[in-house]
Order: C-alpha cells, then sequence, then structure tokens
C-alpha cells in the first residue's frame, strides 16, 4: 500500500471551521495556558551481509587465474556503471521492499518492547524495563509524541491506534516545570503538527499543538526576542539557562522557525510568525563574518555570546533552518536564500578541509573565532549537512531534472561537496568495529598520518542518531545513485547486528562503538523512532511520490510540513542590514521553486486557488 500525502491544507474560510472555531475558542477560555489567559492568543484557529567474493570453494585449476581475472572486471565495470565514485559495498541480495520490512520489524520490536514496559513515558531503558518521566507525573508524551508520524508513514495501524488512544486520554501540557524550548518544540510541536498533516487534518493533534505552541510562545519575551533556553508550560515564562552565562544556543534558537511558522498559516494568527521571524533578524544583525555563527547567543542583548564556531551541536540546525525556511515558503522569503548561501561560502571558504592519508573531506571547527585555528573534529550531528546541500542545490528536485534546467557552478559545487560529505559521514561507521559511528570523529591531516579518522573514548558511544542515514536518504531520493542506499542499509544492519536487545526486545544506544561485543547504554531516545528508523525506511521506499522533497520540508526531529506560500496572510516582515546600517540587498533568485524550461507533469502543478475561497489559498501537497 503507499502512502497518500493528505490532498489539501484546511480551508480556513468554511462553515465547519467557523463552527469549530468558535468551541475550541471557548476551550481556550478554560484552557490555563498563560499566552491564552493574557488573552492575545485563540486556542485554535484554524542495511545483506557483505560476503566478500565468497566463492562457492576454494579448489584450484588452471581457471583459477583467467577467472579471476574476468570476475574483476565484471566487478569493477558493475562500480562505474553504477555511476558511483564508491570503494566499498556490494549490491543488495534483498529487494527494496524486503529491506523496508526489516526496518519496519526493527521499528516494531523497539516499539512494542516499549508499549509493553514503559508506555508514555519519557525516558525508556529498555535493557532494564526502567522507565521515567522527564518532568512532573504524566511527563510530555516524548517518545509517543515523536513517533506519531514513523507509524503513518509505516502504515503501523495497531500501534498508532495505542498511541493515538494515548494521546487523546493522557497527554497534558499544563505542567508547571520548565522544559527546553528547542526540544519540545522540535520534537513535540513537530510530532503533534506533522501527525495532523499526515493523518488527513485529525484534529486531536492540532488542538495539542496549538495549546502547546501558545504555552511555549512565552519562551521568546526576552528583552531581544531572541528565545529563553527554557520555558514553564503552566505559566509560560521563559526561564535563561542555568548554564553558559545565561545564554541560548544559537542552533536551538534559530530552529523553532518552521514549526511556529506552519502553526500561523494553520491558524491564521501572525503572533506565531512574528515571534518566531524576529529571531532572524536579530540574528542578522550581529553581521557574523561570512555567515558563520558562534554557538551562543544572550536573549538579554540579542548578541552572540562567545565565538566558538562549529556545525556540530548548537550550531547545525541554524544553517539547516536558513535552507528550509527558504524552501517551507515556496522560495518566497529569498533572504534566507541569500543567508544560506553566504553561510555555505564561508564553510567552504574556511572549515572544508581534507584528511590524510585518504584525503576525506570534513568540516573543521573554530572553537576561538573565525580568524582562528581550526580544529579537525567532527560531530555525527554534521553529517545532516550532506543532505541539506544536496537539498539546496537542487530546492528538492531531482538532480537529473535540476541539471536540465538553470545549472550553476555554485550548484555543481554544492552538489560536489555533498557528496565528499556524504562519503565521509559513511566512513564514520566503516572504520569502527562494530561498523556504528561514535558520537564524534577527528580527522587527522599530518602527512605522518595512518589513518584518517581517530576516534577519543570519551566519544566512542552512540546514541542511535539519525544525521547520516537522514542524509542518505536525501542523496538517494535526489540522485538515485544506488551507493547511498547500499550504505544504508549496511548502516541498517550493523545497528541490527549490535545495538538490538536479545529476542527482539528493543534496541539500546552504546558506550564504544569500538568494542566488541558492544556494551549497551540501556537507553533508546526518542529519535531513534522519529528520525533514524524512518528515514532509513523512505530510503528504501520505490515511490517518490511518498513525500517529495520538492513538496515537504523536514523539520530537524524528521517530521514533514507540507510546503506552502505565505502570502496573503503573511509575508517576511524585516529586510537585512549592513554593519554601516544601509539596506543589504536581497536579490531574489531565479524562480527554482519549478526549474526554468522543467517539463512539469501536469499533475505537479498547483491547482488554482477556490473561488471566493478561505483565507489561505489550498497549497498542493500532492504529486
Ligand atoms: C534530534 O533531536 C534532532 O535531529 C536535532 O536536530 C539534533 N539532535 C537529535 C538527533 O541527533
Amino acid at each position: 500500500m503507499s502512502f497518500n500525502l493528505p490532498q489539501k491544507l484546511p480551508d480556513f474560510g468554511d462553515q465547519v471551521r467557523k463552527a469549530e472555531d468558535y468551541v475550541w475558542s471557548r476551550a481556550t477560555t478554560a484552557s490555563s495556558s498563560s499566552a491564552n489567559s493574557r488573552g492575545f492568543l485563540p486556542m485554535y484557529k484554524d542495511k545483506p551481509q557483505n560476503s566478500r567474493f565468497a566463492g562457492p570453494d576454494s579448489r584450484r585449476s588452471r581457471w583459477t587465474g583467467p577467472l579471476f581475472l574476468f570476475g574483476l572486471v565484471v566487478v569493477i565495470f558493475y562500480f562505474m556503471s553504477s555511476g558511483s565514485d564508491s570503494f566499498s559495498s556490494k549490491p543488495n541480495s534483498i529487494s527494496a521492499k524486503e529491506q523496508q520490512a526489516a526496518i519496519k520489524e526493527a521499528f516494531l520490536e523497539s516499539w512494542n518492547d516499549y508499549e509493553k514496559y514503559a508506555l508514555g513515558k519519557d525516558i525508556y531503558n529498555p535493557i532494564s524495563k526502567k522507565s521515567r518521566n522527564m518532568y512532573g507525573e504524566s511527563g510530555l508524551g516524548w517518545i509517543v509524541v515523536d513517533c506519531l508520524d514513523t507509524m503513518m508513514i509505516m502504515h503501523l495501524d495497531e500501534p498508532l491506534r495505542v498511541a493515538r488512544d494515548w494521546v487523546a486520554n493522557n497527554l497534558t501540557y499544563d505542567l508547571d516545570c520548565e522544559v527546553s524550548t528547542f526540544e519540545t518544540t522540535i520534537r513535540m510541536l513537530g510530532g503533534l503538527l506533522s501527525a495532523h498533516y499526515l493523518s488527513d487534518y485529525d484534529d486531536l493533534y492540532l488542538e495539542k499543538a496549538v495549546d502547546l505552541a501558545n504555552r511555549l510562545i512565552g519562551a521568546f519575551d526576552s528583552s531581544s526576542g531572541i528565545p529563553y533556553a527554557d520555558v514553564n508550560l503552566h505559566s509560560g515564562v521563559g526561564r535563561k539557562s542555568p548554564a553558559d552565562g545565561g545564554a541560548s544556543s544559537t542552533a536551538e534558537a534559530t530552529s523553532l522557525q518552521l514549526e511556529f511558522k506552519y502553526v500561523a498559516k494553520l491558524t491564521g494568527e501572525s503572533l506565531y510568525w512574528e515571534k518566531a521571524e524576529k529571531v532572524m533578524q536579530v540574528v542578522d544583525n550581529n553581521h557574523a563574518e561570512d555567515g558563520l555563527v558562534p554557538i551562543f547567543i544572550h536573549p538579554d542583548t540579542g548578541l552572540f555570546w562567545g565565538s566558538n564556531i562549529r556545525l556540530g551541536s548548537r550550531g547545525d540546525s541554524y544553517y539547516e533552518y536558513l535552507l528550509k525556511q527558504y524552501l517551507q515558503t515556496s522560495s518566497r522569503e529569498p533572504l534566507y536564500r541569500q543567508m544560506y548561501d553566504e553561510s555555505m561560502t564561508g564553510l567552504k571558504k574556511r572549515l572544508i578541509k581534507k584528511s590524510k592519508p585518504g584525503g576525506l573531506t570534513f568540516v573543521a571547527e573554530l572553537p576561538h573565532g573565525i580568524n582562528q585555528a581550526t580544529v579537525p573534529k567532527m560531530d555525527h550531528l554534521v553529517c545532516f549537512l550532506p543532505g541539506n546541500l544536496a537539498l539546496g542545490a537542487t530546492n528538492g528536485y531531482s538532480l537529473q531534472l535540476a541539471q536540465r534546467t538553470s545549472w550553476t557552478v555554485a550548484q555543481a559545487a554544492d552538489m560536489k561537496l555533498a557528496k565528499e560529505l556524504m562519503k565521509t559521514c559513511y566512513e564514520m561507521y566503516t572504520v569502527t568495529k562494530t561498523g556504528i559511528a561514535p558520537e564524534i570523529a577527528y580527522f587527522n591531516t599530518e602527512d605522518s598520518s595512518t589513518e584518517d579518522i581517530t576516534i577519543k573514548y570519551q566519544d566512542s558511544h552512540n546514541l542511535q542518531r539519525p544525521e547520516t542515514v537522514e542524509s542518505l536518504f536525501v542523496m538517494w531520493r535526489i540522485t538515485k545513485d544506488p551507493i547511498y542506499r547500499r550504505w544504508g542499509w549496511s548502516i541498517f544492519e550493523a545497528f541490527q547486528k549490535h545495538a538490538r536487545l536479545m529476542n527482539g526486545n528493543g534496541y539500546s544506544s552504546l558506550e564504544n562503538v569500538n568494542e566488541l561485543p558492544p556494551r549497551f547504554r540501556d537507553n533508546m531516545e526518542s529519535f531513534w523512532l522519529a528520525e533514524t528508523l524512518k528515514y532509513l525506511y523512505l530510503l528504501f521506499e520505490d515511490d517518490d511520490t511518498v513525500l517529495p522533497l520538492d513538496k515537504v520540508v523536514f523539520n530537524t526531529e524528521a517530521h514533514p510540513f507540507p510546503k506552502f506560500k505565505p502570502e496573503p496572510l503573511f509575508k517576511t516582515g524585516w529586510s537585512r542590514k549592513a554593519e554601516n546600517g544601509e539596506a543589504k540587498l536581497t536579490t531574489a533568485p531565479a524562480d527554482l521553486d519549478i526549474p526554468k524550461g522543467a517539463t512539469i507533469p501536469k499533475r505537479q502543478r498547483e491547482p488554482k486557488p477556490r473561488k471566493g475561497g478561505g483565507r489561505n489559498p489550498p497549497p498542493v501537497v500532492r504529486l
């Protein structure tokens, strides 16, 4: 059964919606949401085994030499004809459908174990079968909400029924506790919004999402508009980070925009849009050299805090959301594209390095500031970048289609870098004893180096992170190079072999990927279900109309939202300024939304807005 995207977005002008608005606005009054009690927001408006040339047997004959040579020629021919520059991995001997089935089984094993021992709990330890909530009695639905959409994508009806029932009967965000603004937004708000979208607009999820958005929005009420690191879900009052001098993480402050802008679009409420958008203006007013931002920014001043620059933790999704904000609003906000392009130019100039002796391309860090020495350290988190670069190069269209149109030197350079970094991220898996990547890798750059990658003991754990398989999925969709599926399958097989508990009782994080057998960490991250297994499943999806990358954007927690057009209610409410205060021109790029000269089949065209239609034209989300 193929997955069908919803056909429309809600029509905010219809009578049913108006009636619902009335009911929900009454519910709002009864809600204890601080935002509501302040009275300015409505509740709702709207991886086969690598057989390593295993021959039939090892008997020698006079044919051995010629046969070996013949085989070698066949193998070389195979790899050349696959168009890949890869140096490893064999073709898979099982079909993509069978691979999807195995990934789905891994999800089911993980979910069934969690459902049996810990349903509804935020934190789960699959070895000891212990669980707990992060805050308060009832918890945030951390695991349940984060994986609703994976269940929908995998067509897991019964687990979905259980999860939905739990949301309907147990989930409340009226909790008197401080939560992470960022994590709660990307996982919970993002999870609810995509569940709403993929369920063909089940209102349950939207009601919960808007209630949560109203509780989170107070985080933006700092003197600068930079959101506080934490926010109290009951009072709606933000709280500075207890560490880092109270500064917020730059990536966290700038990775809330897709979620709040989508809530704005769904509800028609501009406050969500304006609060989220303001953050980008404040960040840009710091005039970061070459578009490379320090990893902290202070909510009191709106100024960067410290000079540490990296694309790993606390820096990563700033760059991701620059591009995705531009894509989310159907290329209508070119200033985000300009900011993204500046940053990627800065990245290439200052952070892209080559390891020795193998020449792997990696992303270095600048711990002491932009003009200081780089450190050859790369977090696994950086592995979102190859996919992001490819997405930016083609705007989500296939490479074939993009190249047939206005293909520029810059796009080609981004695609080349994407391929090189993808190879490096995969190598972070292949160099370990388990075939699973560590949290952090160091790259050797000295002539005396004998290995390209060094893994320090303290960085050797694995948290089942998604970034490499996320990029593999995007690279596969865009290039259709089968190497990306082979790499994804070998990663999945390594997880199956080393992270799976006995008797299929779930999967766990690992203490040391260079230990055989590895010790379990006794923890299952919610993003194992929400992201890693979802992206692996989608990597083996043959139907490209399932969540097409030119029609949807995935938030940084792998929750897909439909692209939309901001008008008529919303538009970019700020413009860029140079350091001297003069306006920085944002030239609208060519309409990359539909590449020039491309033959787009009729059914991909957007339907005309309905006559006298609702407040928003219905964006197309289905090919
Ligand atoms: C997830 O919460 C998100 O992918 C976030 O962007 C980074 N950290 C984890 C996964 O590694």
